[in-house]
This record gives C-alpha cells, sequence and structure tokens, in this order.
C-alpha cells in the first residue's frame, strides 16, 4: 500500500519536472533545437542553417566528422531581439586520436551568420561574442592552463584571432575543462544579463553547473545571431550539436526600452593585456626602487668620503697644536 502511494507521487513528480522542463515559458522556441530535428534545414520555414561539411542525423547535428580538412556550422536564421538571454548547448566532442585531435568549436552570437572562415570554422575579425570550446593547445611555449579550454572573446571586428597563441592575447576570461570524450551527457551555459556574462558547465551528467567565469561590462547589441561553428584541419574530431535551449530572461525596464540595435560589442581588456599591464607597473615600480636605491648608495658614499677626508685632514692638522 505505502509503496503504491509512494511510487504515485514519484510518477506525479516526474510528470511534474518533464512538464515544466518541456514547457518554461521563457524558452524561445525559434532559438532553440532539440530532436527530431526538422528535416530539411534550408528552406526558409526552418529557424536554424547548415553550412559547409555539417550534416544533420536523427541523433545530433554534426558540425565536423571526425575527419582531416572539415568546417562547419549552425546558424539560427531569425536574429535575437531580446537584450538578455541564456542559452544551453549540448554537445559531444569525441574522436579516435589521443594526444592529438582537436581543434574543438566556437559557439558565437554574431553579427554575420552562415559565414566561413579560419576561426574554428567562421570568419577572422568577426564581430559579437565567440566562446571558444579549445580541446588543443596548440601554443608550444609555457601554458598557464591546460586543455580543453572554455575562453570568451567579444570583438568589434578590430581583432585578429591567432591559432598559434590559441587566441590568449585577445581572451577575456576561460576556465579548464575537461568536455572531451566523455560519455556523458555535456552541456555548457551561457548567460548574457544585465551586461555581464556568465559561463558554466555540466560535463559529468549530474544536472549540477559548475562555474567556469562571470564578466561584467559586456556590451552586446540586439539582432545577432546564435552559431555554432568547427574546424579539422591536420587534427580532428567529431563535433556534435545535440540540442539547443535558449532562454529569454526578463530585462529590468531601461533595458527593455532601450534601442540596443547599434551598440558596438565592447569586453574588459584582455587577460594578457592586464597581465602585460601588472607587470609593467611591476617593472616601473621595480625601476623606482633602483633609482632610489642608486641614490641611497651616492649619499652613503658621499658621506663616508667626506668623513674620510675631514678625518685625514683632521689628524693631518692636529700636529700643529702640540
Ligand atoms: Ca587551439
Amino acid at each position: 500500500m505505502y509503496v503504491n502511494v509512494i511510487i504515485f507521487f514519484l510518477v506525479i513528480l516526474v510528470v511534474n519536472h518533464t512538464y515544466e522542463a518541456d514547457s518554461n515559458p521563457f524558452e524561445v522556441r525559434e532559438h532553440s533545437l532539440t530532436r527530431p530535428y526538422p528535416t530539411v534545414f534550408s528552406t526558409s520555414n526552418s529557424y536554424w542553417r547548415l553550412t559547409g561539411s555539417t550534416i544533420a542525423t536523427d541523433r545530433y547535428i554534426r558540425l565536423t566528422s571526425d575527419a582531416q580538412s572539415k568546417a562547419g556550422g549552425l546558424w539560427s536564421s531569425i536574429p535575437v531581439n531580446y537584450a538578455d538571454w541564456e542559452i544551453h548547448v549540448q554537445f559531444r566532442v569525441f574522436g579516435e586520436g589521443v594526444g592529438y585531435f582537436g581543434d574543438g568549436f566556437a559557439i558565437w552570437y554574431a553579427r554575420d551568420p552562415n559565414v566561413d572562415g579560419p576561426v574554428f570554422g567562421y570568419k577572422d575579425y568577426f564581430h559579437g561574442l565567440a566562446i571558444v570550446m579549445d580541446t588543443y593547445g596548440n601554443y608550444v611555449g609555457p601554458r598557464e592552463h591546460v586543455y580543453p579550454y572554455i575562453s570568451a572573446i567579444v570583438n568589434n571586428g578590430s581583432l585578429h584571432y591567432d591559432h598559434d597563441r590559441d587566441g590568449t592575447d585577445i581572451n577575456i576570461s576561460g576556465c579548464e575543462s575537461s568536455f572531451r570524450g566523455l560519455t556523458t551527457d555535456t552541456v555548457v551555459a551561457i548567460r548574457y544579463e544585465n551586461n555581464r556574462l556568465t559561463v558554466s558547465t555540466d560535463t559529468e551528467g549530474t544536472n549540477t553547473w559548475t562555474p567556469c567565469f562571470t564578466i561584467n561590462k559586456i556590451h552586446l547589441p540586439t539582432n545577432f545571431y546564435f552559431g555554432f561553428t568547427a574546424a579539422t584541419g591536420q587534427l580532428s574530431d567529431n563535433h556534435d550539436i545535440i540540442s539547443v535551449r535558449t532562454y529569454r530572461l526578463d530585462s529590468n525596464e531601461q533595458r527593455q526600452e532601450e534601442n540596443r540595435n547599434h551598440i558596438v560589442p565592447s569586453g574588459p581588456i584582455p587577460m594578457v593585456s592586464q597581465a602585460n599591464d601588472t607587470m609593467s607597473q611591476t617593472t616601473s615600480w621595480s625601476a623606482l626602487k633602483i633609482f632610489f636605491y642608486t641614490i641611497l648608495m651616492i649619499l652613503i658614499c658621499i658621506t663616508g668620503l667626506a668623513s674620510y677626508f675631514y678625518m685625514k685632514h683632521y689628524r693631518y692638522r692636529k700636529p700643529r697644536f702640540y
């Protein structure tokens, strides 16, 4: 009897949970993509488009397969006309490579959709936000973190992404995340609210978010597009998007009324520049210290020499009094 009652309540809980998950009032249908996927992506009816070598099956959208020299993307065809949002991207990155695989994929909120190029399959000098899910460290020098590495870039069209440096000169924040080759569901959440960008991950299938980073003072316009791209070169991997769920967040009144179409994407200065700033401050402080030490040493020498000559003179004159 008690067992039946418990089962009944469990069933109610599960049904409620499923119901809430499937009908979140803030989920934006045209910016979400879940199974079963539309059979044709390229028609004008579809909310999403595929580019390059990206293919759709009934289980995943494969940006690139585990083969060399592939590039492709999945792009929303409807611009985002609300200021604040959160997007959950379920993905899978895996392949045959051990030690050598790559390069990862990127999630975009960008001005120009459906364009290809050298930055994980998208154009360089882009306008917008990139969340780069980099699986392979290309930089051969000493590194401050291990890969896979998630990083954020905000670009107003003026910044060049340098693969040989893994974009570290233009990253504004990042975190390590072991999202490659997992059999659990791997999800990344990107939240943009009140000019604050927060990235979290759930890579262990525990339904809990692990904070990756939070950055303030990120300015992004409305009417950009969500997109996902990947490219393989000599190194390769399968880069799959499983689902996309986008939620419109309640913006404050000022942001709702503001015309945000013409905002130029901007953010805090990149981490390397911050480090250089700190370093140059340290360097100038060291230079100042050396200067004062030198002056002090000169003063000590002058005092020492003056004392020596005075004493010598005193000793020289001394016999004259006796
Ligand atoms: Ca890389």
